[in-house]
């Protein structure tokens, strides 16, 4: 059987994937150090939705399949030993990393969340990546990355799957020859950068090492269950809200739920890409199907549905759910209207159907969000972490 480490494994798309792989067959060890669930308790929120312990999701997994899911809790980025341990007694035939910090507020809200965000990103990447290299390894790594590497002030120009096609001049000036050269990034946070210093990591191993890496530029998640977490009530997939970890749409999902008025940054011009995370999981099936050649370049796939601007976004919701708008000042340094194209050819290619918006899983995610508004704390709804030095009182760090 197969065996897949999965780095990240207890977050909201690294859980859901660990089900759908360990139901497909492989063999699933997840490691995570639960800082997520700790930032929660630091930022005083929660999941919506009651998440249980990595523990009772495990024994609740494998009363249900009968499937055994292996948990490691370890910091990738700190103990490097520990992850030496970890690659070395279990040999994997792939590695799939979400093991990061993932929000672009909580990585601007000031000095200390900025270090962290970086040290804990970059150190987790390249550990996993020298280890690997090291120990002479050759598992298929898939990285989690992101369409926010490239930025979102464009054009509409289409984004390609990762390399820019040029024709530049040979060295007798007598023909033009093609070239792949990196899609240029033009990271919008602390975060999007890591994940745009990230693909220079990969670049290095995949060349000197021959490693096979994949790295899928994911639009934004929503939903929250998938075929797997559906199961049984002790599977449930997490919901973020709060104005940090909150995706987009799932806020305006909950906040309709809440009869919260959506809360639209700026005019809403912001076009991004979006994905469900159903269709998150199958996309990384697929990949994990179809490795890189070891030819020293690193695969790198688009991995979104469809695109849609905020305040269209917005007011579907608002008509689907008969909720208000509430325009407020946005809080993030970004162009107040975007266009946005995107490649995603390989994916389609491969055989994707896309989920997408009209398919009722909007009511299906509204209605979760009902069940539990019980649980919501308002308080932690408003976005507030802000993204230029002029709006900050003052620099504190926090160690
Ligand atoms: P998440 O925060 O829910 O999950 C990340 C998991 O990684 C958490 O369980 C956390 O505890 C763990 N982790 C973080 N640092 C770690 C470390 N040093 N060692 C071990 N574990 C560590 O995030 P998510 O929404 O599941 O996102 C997963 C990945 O997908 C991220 O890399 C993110 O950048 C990428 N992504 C997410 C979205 C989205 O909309 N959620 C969109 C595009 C890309
Ligand atoms: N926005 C609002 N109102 C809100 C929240 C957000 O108008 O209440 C706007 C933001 O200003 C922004 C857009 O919605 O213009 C998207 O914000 P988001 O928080 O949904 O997405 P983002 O910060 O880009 O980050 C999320 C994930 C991240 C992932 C990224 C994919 O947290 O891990 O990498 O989506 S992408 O956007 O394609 O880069």
């Amino acid at each position: 059987m197969a065996k897949v480490l999965i780095l990240g494994g207890d977050g909201f798309c690294g859980w859901p994937t660990s089900l759908h792989l360990s139901a497909c067959g492989f063999d699933v060890v997840i490691v995570d150090n639960l800082s997520r669930r700790r930032i929660d308790q630091e930022m005083g929120t929660d999941s919506l939705t009651p998440i249980s312990s990595p523990q009772e999701r495990i024994a609740a997994w494998h009363d249900v399949t009968k499937r055994t899911i292996e948990f490691v809790e370890l910091d990738i980025a700190r103990d490097v030993d520990g992850l030496q341990n970890v690659l070395s007694a279990h040999r994997p035939d792939a590695i799939i990393h979400f093991g990061e910090q993932r929000a672009a507020p909580y990585s601007m809200r000031g000095l200390t969340e900025k270090l962290y965000t970086v040290d804990n990103n970059i150190s987790g990447t390249h550990n996993l990546l020298a280890l690997v290299a090291e120990l002479g390894l050759n598992p298929h790594i898939v990285h989690l990355g992101t369409m926010g590497v490239y930025g979102y002030d464009g054009d509409g120009l289409e984004i390609p799957e990762g390399y820019l096609n040029v024709k530049v001049q040979s060295p007798d000036h007598d023909k033009l020859i093609d070239r792949d050269i990196l899609y240029p990034t033009n990271p919008g946070s602390v975060y999007h950068m890591t994940k745009s210093m990230d693909q220079l990591l990969f670049q290095f191993y995949a060349k000197n090492n021959d490693l096979r890496i994949t790295d899928l530029h994911q639009g934004i998640v929503w939903g929250t269950q998938t075929s797997e977490t559906r199961l049984d009530q002790r599977l449930i997939n997490r919901f973020d809200y709060d104005g940090d970890y909150g995706t987009v749409l799932n806020r305006f999902l909950m906040q309709a739920a809440l009869g919260h008025p959506l809360t639209v940054h700026g005019t809403g011009g912001q076009t991004r890409a979006f994905i469900h995370i159903q269709d998150t999981v199958r996309c990384i099936a697929m990949a994990l199907e179809n490795p890189p050649l070891p030819d020293g370049k690193v695969q790198i796939l688009n991995q979104m549905t469809e695109t849609h601007r905020v305040r269209d976004l917005a007011k579907l919701v608002a008509r689907v759910t008969n909720t208000e708008l509430a325009y407020v000042n946005n809080p993030r340094k970004e162009a107040a209207e975007n266009d946005l194209k995107v490649s995603n050819k390989t994916f389609l290619d491969l055989g994707l159907n896309p989920t997408t918006l009209a398919q009722g899983l909007l009511s299906e995610t509204v209605e979760i969000a009902k069940t539990y508004s019980h649980r919501a704390r308002t308080e932690t709804i408003a976005s507030k972490s802000i993204w230029t030095d002029e709006q900050k009182p003052g620099l504190v760090v926090k160690r």
